[in-house]
């Protein structure tokens, strides 16, 4: 038996799944999960000492590659000073500035521990400045865990065959209106239908978690000025594509401004970290200041700041986000190539760092459009390209990550073994 399988085995009977983070179990590709004890680069070592070329990038954070030495190094110097003082510390001022300087509609941010805190706390704030009590959220956008958002939801809700997941009650659900991205209508029809109680609107501007699904042109403005016409707080939840799409995210690629926007992942170089804000007189409603209460033990923590504030400034001198899309491209066009040669209908949706692969020959749109491309075939195609060291998301619906680390050999091998995996189906 592999060490993975071993593991796997010991962490069944203890650990709901075998796994802490449902789509991390391989479900919906089949097969069991393979285990990492280390990474660096673009690459993941296996407790079984194989290399993967990685393109989850552990789900978004990774945009340097693993265990970049500007990374480790800053977290090494604030691990001298301790772990945790539960006391304000210079660092959080320090990402306080950094992120209000890339994402100007940010005028305020509180830091806290996850993207799902982040996005929960959006929707708190959203119905203490409105004094309104309905949620508009859109069918396969996945905005973490918290029990209004887990509606129709995507990620590894979507993955596992439960986006409205059980133990959420009716009562909590009811405030949730679900709709469709890129549909103008049923928005406006909401709003008209639900006239003076929708708090907020919170999105991904860009889709990544029923796969990588891009807005309609024009689309986010139209959110834009809708929500503004009744007086509706829109929250881009740019967790995943924050840092990632831009420095300053979709909203600075498109030119929108929400009122509010929840960020995680690359913000803390793969330590724990989530953060939201936005404009400060929503904001200035947050304990200690007015009556929208949010808390955090671990919130700012010294050593999580110190690795993101070192992945961000690598961003800012790197500025890697032209390179970042010209690997993408070379990603994209390996595949449609693979898949013409093929005569198999594929989508392959991609913007700088974030594609995903949907094999069906409509264009991907929403959640709908997305459920059609053949699951089953992606399975295949993912243990192919897994067998000759390539890891993409373990599941349709997910988006892939590539990073500066992708940067040659990396790519180089992985477009052949995409091409091949094709070629082989
Ligand atoms: P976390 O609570 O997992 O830090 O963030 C939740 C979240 C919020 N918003 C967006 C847009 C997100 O993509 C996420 C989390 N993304 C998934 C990947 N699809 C996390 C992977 C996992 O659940 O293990």
């Amino acid at each position: 038996m592999s060490s993975s399988d071993s593991l796997f085995e010991r962490a069944k009977r203890l650990i709901p799944g075998g796994v802490n983070s449902p789509v991390r179990a391989f479900r919906s590709v089949g097969g069991a999960p393979f285990f990492v004890k280390a990474a660096r680069g673009a690459t993941l070592v296996t407790a079984d000492d194989r290399e993967l070329i990685d393109f989850v990038c552990t789900w978004g954070p990774a945009i340097h590659g693993h265990n970049h030495p500007r990374i480790r190094a800053a977290i090494g110097a604030a691990l001298e000073n301790g772990t945790s003082f539960g006391t304000p510390n210079p660092l959080e001022v320090e990402m306080a500035e950094l992120i209000t300087r890339f994402v100007p509609s940010i005028q305020k941010v509180r830091m806290c521990n996850s993207g799902t805190e982040a996005t929960m706390s959006t929707i708190r704030l959203a119905r203490g400045f409105t004094k309104r009590d309905k949620i508009i959220k859109f069918a396969g956008c996945y905005h973490g865990h918290s029990d209004s958002l887990l509606i129709k939801a995507g990620s590894g809700a979507l993955t596992h065959g439960h986006p409205d997941s059980a133990g959420v009650p009716a009562s909590f659900a009811r405030e949730t209106i679900v709709l469709p991205y890129n549909d103008r209508a049923a928005v406006e029809a909401a709003l008209t239908a639900n006239p003076g109680q929708v708090a907020g609107v919170i999105l991904e501007p860009y889709c990544g978690n029923v796969g990588f699904i891009m807005p309609d042109p024009g689309y986010l403005a139209f959110l834009r000025a809708i929500t503004a016409k009744h007086g509706v707080v829109l929250i881009f939840d740019e967790v995943m594509t924050g840092f990632r799409i831009a420095r300053g995210g979709v909203q600075e690629r498109e030119a929108i401004v929400p009122d509010l926007t929840c960020l995680g992942k690359i913000i803390g170089g793969g330590l724990p970290v989530g953060a939201f804000g936005g404009r400060a007189e929503i904001m200035d409603l947050l304990a200690p200041l007015g009556p929208v209460y949010q808390a955090g033990t671990l919130s700012g923590n010294p050593l999580a700041m110190a690795a993101g504030i070192a992945g961000l400034r690598l961003l800012e001198e790197e500025n890697p986000y032209q390179r970042l899309d010209f690997l993408g491209r070379q990603l994209r066009e390996a595949v449609l190539g693979a898949c013409r040669a093929k005569g198999l209908p594929v989508q392959v949706p991609q913007c700088g760092s974030m594609f995903s692969i949907f094999f069906t020959d409509a264009p991907v749109r929403d959640y709908a459009t997305a459920l059609r491309g053949d699951a089953k075939l992606f399975g295949r195609f993912f243990h192919a390209c897994l067998a000759e060291g390539v890891y993409l998301a373990p599941s349709a619906y997910e988006a892939g990550f590539l990073s500066t680390a992708h940067d040659g050999v990396a790519l180089t091998r992985a477009c052949e073994v995409l091409s091949g995996a094709i070629a082989a189906l």
